[in-house]
């Protein structure tokens, strides 16, 4: 079934001037751009982001990290999209991901990872609408 994820270019993706080539990925494995744009978030807006890693130890590292600059945040489609996007993402530690994933081809550490992906259909739902709404999903 086609459906949505939320994909976020972190910003040591943005910083790196990776944005382009990662959309460039996206596109090259059938994912549709439905809506997109650039972003910094606050420390109160990361948090609601995260908030279901709050408890976690590196939450505050995480939140440091993700409001540093910018983000590219972008709502992408396709069939199977949740979890294509997890595949071609790679796993969270870039040591444990597979060859050619984003994360093994550029990012630098588990923190560092250059991208965010939802993980579920409930996750995508609540990320995709908390960065745009139904008039920027195209
Ligand atoms: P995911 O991004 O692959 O879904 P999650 O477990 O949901 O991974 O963690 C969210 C984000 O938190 C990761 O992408 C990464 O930036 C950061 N993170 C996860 N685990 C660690 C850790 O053990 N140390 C530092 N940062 C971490
Ligand atoms: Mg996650």
């Amino acid at each position: 079934m086609a459906e949505q994820t939320l994909s976020i270019i972190k910003p040591d993706g943005v910083k790196k001037g990776l944005t382009g080539k990662i959309i460039s990925i996206f596109e090259e494995n059938g994912f549709e751009i439905k809506a997109i744009k650039k972003v910094w978030l606050t420390k109160k807006q990361a948090e609601g982001f995260y908030y279901i890693h709050k408890e976690r130890p590196f939450f505050g590292s995480l939140v440091d990290f993700m409001t540093e600059g910018p983000i590219v945040p972008m709502v992408l489609f396709r069939e199977n999209a949740i979890l294509k996007n997890r595949e071609i993402m790679g796993a969270t530690n870039p040591k444990d991901a597979a060859e050619g994933t984003i994360r093994k081809l550029f990012a630098e550490s588990i923190e560092r990872n250059v991208v965010h992906g939802s993980d579920s259909l409930e996750s995508a739902r609540f990320e995709v609408a908390f960065f745009f709404n139904i008039f920027e999903i195209l």
